[in-house]
Order: C-alpha cells, then structure tokens, then sequence
C-alpha cells in the first residue's frame, strides 16, 4: 500500500437478503472510529458519504424465490458509475456495505480500472460462504448469495439484468473461511479454478501459508489486490453482528494476521467490508472488532502504545 490516502465510501445496501439492519453498517463504522483510527496511522481520510440506489421496480424471475433483483441492477448500476468517475490512483478506496451485493457492482468496475492500467485484477474472498449461486440455482432467493457468480459473468444473468462491464477471471480469486456451500454451489466451483480455501484447510495449515502463496501471485502478475471481508468470515462468538452466522469460522488472531501479512505485501488497492448488521450486535463490539482489523490491514502494529487512547 504505497498510496497514503483513503476515501471511505458508505454504501447502505440492505436488499440482498430478508433481514434488515446492514443499511446501518457504515454508521457503525464510522461511530466505531474508523476515520480517526486511519488517520492515526498517518493517512488521510476523507468520507464521500453513502452512496444509494433509487428503489427499483420489481423484475419478475422464472425462480420465483428472487427478490429485490430490480434494486440489485440498480445498485450494480450505481457503484459503476460511481467508481468510474471518482475513483482515482490517488485515493485507496474502503467501501463500507451494505450487504455483499455491493460486490457485484464494486469489483467489475475495479477490474475495469486494472484493465485501464494493463494490470490484472484479483480479489481475496474472505467469507464462511462461497455466494456461488446462479438466479437459477438459489434456493434463498437472496442475492447476497450471487455476487462471485455475477462477477465472473455467469450466463444465468444474461437476458435478465446487464452483465458485468468487466469480468473477473475465477483463478484471481483466492477464498478463505469457506464453511457453508450449498450443493448447487459445490457441483460448479470445483470447476471454476478459483481457489478455496476452507475451514478444514485452515485448522490444518492455518492462514498464513496460503496467504503468502496468494499474495506471490499477486505480485508475480503486477497485479491489484482487492479485499473483500464478509463479516461472517469471522466467528459468531467474536462477531455476532450477522444475519447468516456460521460457527466455526476464523478467529481473532487468524483474522489480524491475515491483514498484517496483507499490510506488508504491499499490495491490496482496494477492500470492501459488508454483511455488517449492526442491529444484531452486543455493544458495539462487532463494529469495533472490524475496525480494528481494517487498522491493522493499513499498518497497525500489535506492539502500538497509541492505538488504544482513543
Ligand atoms: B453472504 C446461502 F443458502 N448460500 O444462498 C444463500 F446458505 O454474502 C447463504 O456470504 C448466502 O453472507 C450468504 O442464501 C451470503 C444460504
Ligand atoms: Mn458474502
Ligand atoms: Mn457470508
Ligand atoms: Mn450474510
């Protein structure tokens, strides 16, 4: 991370699933401190504010389980055109969501930036679920399950709402925490080439290792590394703030390291924080949790006397 500049984004997207409350996540990061923590590790934070979507008119689907798919297009629509006239290479971009539809809109439009610089895109998944269905597949109808598929291009989009402007290629997606697939996610992702690193994976090997084989892909492809951290990555126990909890996710510790190792790679251009339900939460201690993880994702050190003093 060369860059010393970072432009918060609020994106207080709540369509993605039947349980209310993610549209408050960016107010709890921001009550949580995560400007003044930033700046306290000597960047410059601005704050756009919250970026939304008109309410759209429903689109009816042959899965009669969708929902929200009009606000979906609409949100998509909306983050692209966003990105491409504000985003620059002088700012690193935290968009804070908003349930992980806002993936869906985000990471095509990074893409389209990485193409613009003859760089290739990758994207570090961090999350219990793989959200690998199709509009056809899902049972749940909820399309915070959808945004992986979405950005590689799935072809069950095709016709429906307006595809990806710029795809990703699945061997750039590198996921880790994976702990609940459904079987119609499992029949298709073992094909993709994306690599999937589950909780079995991690009790064994733990978070490191993969990691740094990751992040040397990276760097080795002159690649932009974009962090997509879904709060259910994490243990219910230590972040209970989501709707789709998961027990036995990633811990305190796994999860600092992670973005230690990220800080010194140098790498990540980009993160987007979503399924934060801050409704759900137990004093706060959720929201404060990530915000210390994002401190630690942009330098802060364990051995840091100051960052407790505010
Ligand atoms: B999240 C689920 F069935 N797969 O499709 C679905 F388990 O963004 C969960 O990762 C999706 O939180 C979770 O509804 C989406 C379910
Ligand atoms: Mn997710
Ligand atoms: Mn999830
Ligand atoms: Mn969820």
């Amino acid at each position: 991370m060369m860059e010393k500049s970072i432009l918060l984004i609020g994106v207080p997207a709540d369509q993605g699933s039947r349980r209310a409350g993610c549209l408050m996540g960016p107010d709890s990061l921001r009550t949580a401190n995560i400007a003044r923590r930033l700046s306290r590790l000597g960047y410059e934070v601005l704050d756009d504010g919250n970026i939304t979507a008109a309410p759209a008119d429903e689109i009816l689907h042959t899965n009669p389980n969708i929902h929200h798919l009009a606000d979906y297009a609409a949100l998509i629509h909306k983050l692209d055109q966003y990105c491409a006239t504000t985003l620059t290479n002088n700012h690193i971009p935290v968009f804070m969501g908003g349930d992980h539809c806002i993936a869906a809109g985000i990471l095509p439009a990074l893409a389209r930036t990485s193409e613009n610089t003859g760089q290739e895109q990758f994207v570090l998944w961090l999350d219990a679920h793989t959200d690998f269905q199709t509009l056809e597949s899902t049972d749940t109808g909820n399309l915070h399950g959808t945004p992986v598929t979405y950005i590689i291009g799935d072809p069950s989009f095709d016709g429906v709402i307006p595809g990806p402007s710029t795809t990703i290629k699945p061997e750039n997606i590198c996921m880790m925490g994976i702990r609940s697939v459904d079987p119609a996610e499992q029949a298709r992702i073992a094909r993709t080439g994306i690599d999937i690193h589950d909780m079995r994976a991690i009790d064994e090997f733990g978070v490191a290792a993969p990691l740094r084989r990751f992040i040397d892909r990276v760097r080795r492809a002159n690649g932009r590394l974009h962090v997509s951290l879904d709060v259910d990555f994490l243990d219910p126990d230590i972040a209970p703030a989501v709707g789709t909890t998961v027990s036995g996710g990633v811990s305190h510790r796994e999860a600092h390291l992670i973005m230690e190792i990220l800080y010194d790679s140098g790498l990540v251009t980009s993160l987007d924080i979503a399924e934060l339900n801050p409704f759900l939460d137990v004093h706060g201690k959720t929201s404060e949790l990530i915000v210390d993880l994002v401190a630690s994702l942009f330098g802060q050190r364990v051995l840091d006397t100051q960052r407790r003093s505010i």
